[in-house]
């Protein structure tokens, strides 16, 4: 589902990097071929965006009527991009989006306190804008908004947003900066109290991949707990981007961090790069939380299809 986050949509449409941007097949994808890169931000664009009670009670925000999903859809944006969001409410409580890390005006805060929650069935525009950075008058610099933040309800069951992060409208956002290396596939996984988006326990989600793709993983944590993200056989830059910029870039190299509420951080890693195909766990490293289900797979294929060793449902 996130594969088909808006951006890469209206980047088709707009008629921008077509050729790169349909480059999503395991065939096509191979991280020796030249890496695509994000265009230059500036676009003003406009989505729908709508929070919705699914059927078993929990609730989601999708870009259609009867189309959302937990974690919220992908929105990826570029630098100097402002977004406007047209946001419906189709619950029977007050519910809101609020963004962390872009710039916005308390009217699109998305809280009680500045009045710009939604009342049930209403409709409000919440605009969110970005920056590149830039060197102040006094010679420092203000930082760019590139990075991986997310979004979440801030009103339903309590002021904060308690009930609605918990019954699952949260999302990832992504702001690339000119230049960072395109994915050819975005997964977003949150842990959010003791599940992984909103799941029983024991069920994944899984993530699969054929050796040699890019995938990007965004990381959020909500709820009440902190937990280890850690990924098996694969590492990652402990900075803005998850890569390296180069041989003695300082960042440290890490496969398990540490995160807690409203955390959210994310990396690029090559599928099976130096390890090849097979059923690689992630999973909280707290122990009793693992032992308790917060566990996953990245499933990585061989270029045939098959995965070395792994048998489904035995994870
Ligand atoms: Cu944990």
């Amino acid at each position: 589902m996130d594969r088909r986050g808006f951006n890469r949509r209206s980047m088709l449409l707009g008629g921008a990097a077509v050729a790169t941007s349909l480059s999503l097949t395991p065939e096509s994808a191979s991280a020796s071929g030249p890496a695509r890169t994000a265009p230059a931000g500036g676009e003003v664009r406009h989505i729908k965006l709508y929070a919705e009670k699914l059927a078993d009670g929990q609730m989601g925000y999708g870009f259609e009527k009867g189309r959302a999903t937990i974690p919220g859809p992908l929105i990826e944006l570029n630098e100097g991009d402002t977004l406007h969001i047209e946001f419906e409410n189709t619950m029977d409580v007050t519910a809101s989006l609020h963004v962390h890390g872009l710039d916005y005006e308390v009217s699109s805060d998305g809280t009680q306190l500045n009045h710009s929650a939604v009342e049930p069935g209403g409709t409000r525009t919440y605009t969110w804008r970005t920056h590149k950075p830039a060197r102040r008058s006094d010679g420092t610099w203000r930082a760019g908004s590139a990075g991986y933040w997310h979004y979440h309800d801030h009103a339903v069951g309590t002021e904060h947003g308690t009930g609605g992060i918990r019954n699952g409208l949260y999302g990832p956002v992504v702001v690339r900066r000119k230049g960072d290396i395109l994915p050819d596939a975005t997964h977003t996984i949150v842990f959010n109290d003791m599940t992984i988006n909103n799941r029983p326990p024991h069920t994944g989600p899984d993530f699969e991949a054929t050796v040699g793709d890019r995938v990007e993983i965004v990381m959020i944590t909500h709820g009440e707990y902190y937990h280890t993200f850690h990924l098996h056989g694969h590492r990652w830059a402990d900075n803005r981007t998850g890569m390296l910029t180069g041989p003695d870039d300082p960042s440290q190299v890490i496969d398990t961090k540490i995160v807690g509420p409203a955390d959210s951080f994310g990396f690029q890693v090559i599928a099976g790069e130096g390890v090849g195909a097979g059923a690689w766990m992630y999973h909280c490293h707290v122990q009793s939380h693992s032992d308790m289900g917060m566990a996953g797979l990245f499933l990585v294929k061989k270029t045939d299809g098959t995965i070395p060793g792994y048998e489904p449902h035995h994870h």
